[in-house]
């Protein structure tokens, strides 16, 4: 039987089902390095091709067992899906492949939890978390019992069981939301007493890995933390920037990355956390220009600015990693605009990791922020201002 196969902890299987749609990633690749991120190694990837999901299973029964197989030749102890699964799918996939699954949402929720650093997103977390889990009546929630002294029995998921989980899940889930009004609450005060009218206030967003952290840390020559791992970032760090003669204080913002299927409880969840990015004067939309993903990855950024009321906040585009393009991919001009969403968005082109753009990115923050326009006037610099009052 499949249980009795020894598994290498962490040993992974990724499957991802091609159902026609645009941003099928044939390769798995983005799966591969969120399960990396988690700390788990991928040993196999496959990919199949469906109309529809399977109601039952996600896939077909043969590919099910195609799946098992493969889980069991490698000693995978887990499989994961780039799709979202419905519990039931879960399921009924653990009991047919043998082995704990998941999907990429739990994958997500799982590196956000172990990413949390500041209380307020450790508590964010574990809300996206409870949410996903209330819909979800397994035995993973072991965490759960010890925090609130234990409902005892463990056993199968009988009728009791399932309905003491439930309540133990919304008691919790109540219980998280009450402390997170409350930290939010203090956080707001706190933001209220920064003299916001008089700063310029910048936020980096974009899709994760894109190198928001690389070029904030170029920027105020600082060093937040930037990694090749997805979701490096978390807690929102604001600087100040010094862009020269400042007539105006200008503050920027590295914020968490966004990425395509992001849990919704999380966007919710985050929502606090993203506030900089939404009462922003001016957001930088950092996009990796060397990922061929790129436009989707795009795409993606601004749905999620949408759902977060940030999508009115004048952008500009900084097209990253230019140094890692190859010279036919190398843009002609430094600076040109896009059309997104059909409004033509000012472009930078630059490198963190060179350097090359990045005066460009600063002369062009400083026109904006009205800080050092040589030759530019006063009322100029403060048409830039917020309305008083
Ligand atoms: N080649 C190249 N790599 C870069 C550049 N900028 C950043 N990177 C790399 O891209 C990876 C991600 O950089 P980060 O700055 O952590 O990206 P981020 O957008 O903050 O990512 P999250 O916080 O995870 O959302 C790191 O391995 C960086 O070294 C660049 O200009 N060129
Ligand atoms: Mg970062």
């Amino acid at each position: 039987m499949s249980e009795d196969i020894p598994r290498q902890d962490g040993a992974v299987v990724l499957v991802g089902v091609d159902f026609g749609l645009p941003h099928f990633d044939s390769a798995l690749e983005e799966l591969g390095l969120l399960a990396q991120t988690a700390g788990l190694t991928p040993v196999e990837r496959l990919v199949c091709k469906r109309k529809a999901p399977d109601a039952a299973l996600f896939v077909g029964s043969g590919k099910a067992d195609e799946i098992r197989e493969l889980a069991e030749l490698h000693r995978a102890s887990e499989v994961i899906f780039d799709q979202a699964l419905s519990p039931a799918q879960q399921r009924n996939l653990e009991r047919a492949l043998g082995c704990a699954v998941y999907d990429r949402t739990f994958l997500i929720l799982e590196i956000f939890a172990q990413r949390a650093r500041s209380h307020e997103g450790k508590l964010q977390v574990e809300l996206a978390r409870l949410q996903y889990l209330s819909t979800r009546l397994v035995r993973r929630w072991s965490h759960l019992e010890r925090q609130t002294g234990g409902a005892g029995v463990r056993g199968g998921p009988g009728e009791k069981q399932i309905e003491l989980d439930r309540r133990m899940i919304d008691e919790s889930i109540k219980r998280t939301r009450e402390r997170l009004a409350k930290v939010q609450k203090q956080r707001s005060t706190q933001r209220r007493q920064r003299e916001r009218r008089d700063t310029f206030n910048i936020s980096l967003v974009g899709y994760t890995n894109a190198g928001k952290s690389s070029i904030f840390n170029a920027l105020v020559k600082a060093r937040a933390y930037a990694a090749d791992q997805l979701f490096a970032t978390l807690d929102t760090t604001t600087r100040h920037l010094y862009l020269g003669d400042a007539r105006r204080q200008v503050s920027i913002s590295d914020t968490v990355g966004f990425i395509r299927d992001l849990p919704h409880g999380l966007v919710d969840a985050f929502k606090a956390t993203l506030q900089e990015a939404v009462d922003a004067d001016l957001l930088l939309h950092v996009v990796d220009a060397s990922n061929p993903h790129h436009p989707e990855q795009m795409v993606e950024v601004q749905r999620v600015l949408r759902e977060i009321g940030a999508d009115g906040i004048q952008q500009l585009l900084i097209f990253n990693k230019v140094d890692a393009l190859e010279s036919a991919q190398q843009p002609l001009q430094m600076q040109d605009e896009m059309d997104v969403d059909g409004v033509q968005v000012p472009r930078l082109f630059v490198s963190a990791h060179s350097g090359a753009g990045l005066p460009a990115l600063r002369s062009e923050l400083a026109r904006r922020s009205g800080s050092v326009p040589a030759g530019m006037s006063l009322e100029a610099g403060a048409e830039l201002h917020d309305a008083p009052g």
